[in-house]
């Protein structure tokens, strides 16, 4: 089938390369000129392990070519971003889905399936079903037709991790949630084309509820862990000791404290869940506003550290909102890192192997970006906010002597 991947971000174009890989041909679409032209190049505009080679093979082999207006296909996969609203109340943002399925009314025929795979809020895929019914009165739609309808809609999370996503996309398991079963049906047999995990079908707001649920059990555990870290401060105790104690218990797995949680889902998706049921969500409303006040926990504590020892720079490791990636989007470690700046100016040296420049919040601050030796050399206190490799193998001797504060628990010996 000829496919039409909305959407050439972080899933989008991974998964627009994967199928283009399978021998399909493929349509990318995007609203960025610049990224339809990187991609057309054959070159790609994000980092991501191995994408280069996979997207530049696509487009050698015509089987992938980009472009900012929509055209007849036979699958249309919707990978654009769900954000919040502007209203500082969390409320998800579907507009950019809903203008992808305007876009896909214009030129949708009988036979099509239309799949989403954004992270949405339940009952997003009827809302999109619906504007195209309104758009299509020519076509019989599933769900508000008798019989066999012209066109299957199904909603299939992505669920990949990134750093691995071009292997997860293809490994992990799939939810195919279709708006009746022929619809999930259909979107199966698409998805069996490059999915080596399992695909497993269910209906439609079942696969939305679960891939927004997938992220809130993550950020309720870790929010268990970093609420832990906070009362073992206030305690005096050391938690990586209790952690790794109690996780000896066959039953225990406790994730890792951190600086707060980062990224564009985990710190995200649970509040779609909260908007869709305010009075019933108060566990996860708790754990994400837990994980937010363990950042400002972090900054509050770093600033005491620091401001106790005037004569002395801190070095802060880490800008990434996780280990071993160059992604420093919602990330705690730069929240907290700035807010260090802001306040401490030219005492703070930053280090982040991955960063080529400080971000624009530091203009001004007089905070340097330096390598890790320096840092080591010249600075008295350390703030570790980011756990890379590169990072975990300092050994002690290089570190000996300094103020630690260690908020990812990366140097076992100290407390
Ligand atoms: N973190 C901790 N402690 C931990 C684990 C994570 O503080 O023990 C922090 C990380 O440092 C980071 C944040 O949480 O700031 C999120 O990192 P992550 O590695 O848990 O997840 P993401 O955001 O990179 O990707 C998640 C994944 N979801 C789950 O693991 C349930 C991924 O599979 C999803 O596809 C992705 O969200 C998404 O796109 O929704």
């Amino acid at each position: 089938p000829g496919v039409c991947v909305i959407g050439l971000g972080y899933i989008g174009l991974p998964t627009a390369a994967i199928i283009a890989r399978s021998g399909c041909p493929v349509h990318g679409l995007d609203v960025s000129e610049s990224v339809i032209d990187t991609i057309n190049r054959g070159e790609i505009h994000i980092e991501e392990v191995d994408l280069d080679g996979l997207v530049q093979a696509a487009v050698q082999r015509g089987l992938l070519k980009a472009s900012t207006r929509i055209a007849p296909a036979d699958v249309f996969v919707i990978a654009v971003p769900t954000p919040f609203a502007q209203d500082g109340n969390h409320t998800p943002d579907t507009s950019f889905v809903m203008a992808a399925a305007a876009d896909i009314a214009g030129v949708l025929k009988k036979g099509d399936t239309v799949i989403l795979e954004s992270t949405c809020p339940v009952g997003t895929t009827e809302a999109l079903r619906d504007l195209i019914a309104k758009d299509r009165s020519d076509l019989a739609l599933p769900g508000l037709c008798e019989g066999t309808p012209d066109v299957s809609i199904a909603y299939c999370p992505e669920r990949v991790l990134p750093g691995r996503i071009l292997e997860e996309l293809t490994h992990n398991d799939r939810s195919i949630g279709g708006i009746t079963p022929r619809c999930a049906r259909k979107a199966l047999a698409f998805y069996k084309r490059f999915v080596k995990g399992a695909c497993v079908t269910t209906d439609v707001r079942s696969a939305e509820m679960t891939k927004l649920v997938e992220n809130a059990f993550r950020d309720v555990n870790i929010a268990f862990a970093n609420e832990l870290s906070m009362i073992a401060d206030r305690q005096g105790l050391d938690v990586w000791e209790v952690i790794r104690l109690a996780n000896r218990h066959p039953r225990v797995n406790i994730l890792t404290p951190g600086p707060g949680v980062g990224g564009h889902c985990i710190a995200v998706d649970p509040w779609f869940i909260v908007h869709g049921a305010p009075e019933d969500a108060n566990l996860i409303r708790r754990a994400r506003q837990t994980n937010d006040a363990k950042m400002a926990h972090v900054l509050a504590r770093a600033k005491a550290l620091i401001a106790a020892h005037p004569d002395q720079r801190v070095a802060c490791l880490g800008l990434a909102f996780k280990a071993n990636i160059d992604d420093f989007r919602e990330s705690p470690a730069r929240f907290i890192a700035a807010g260090l700046a802001r306040e401490f100016g030219e005492r703070v040296h930053v280090v982040e192997p991955y960063a080529g420049d400080l971000p624009p919040e530091f203009d001004g601050t007089g905070a340097l970006l330096v390598d890790l030796d320096t840092a080591l050399e010249d600075c008295g206190i350390i703030v570790v906010l980011v756990d890379h490799d590169i990072f975990k193998v300092v050994p002690p001797e290089e570190r000996q002597g300094a103020l630690i504060y260690d908020t990812r628990g990366i140097w076992p010996d100290v407390a």
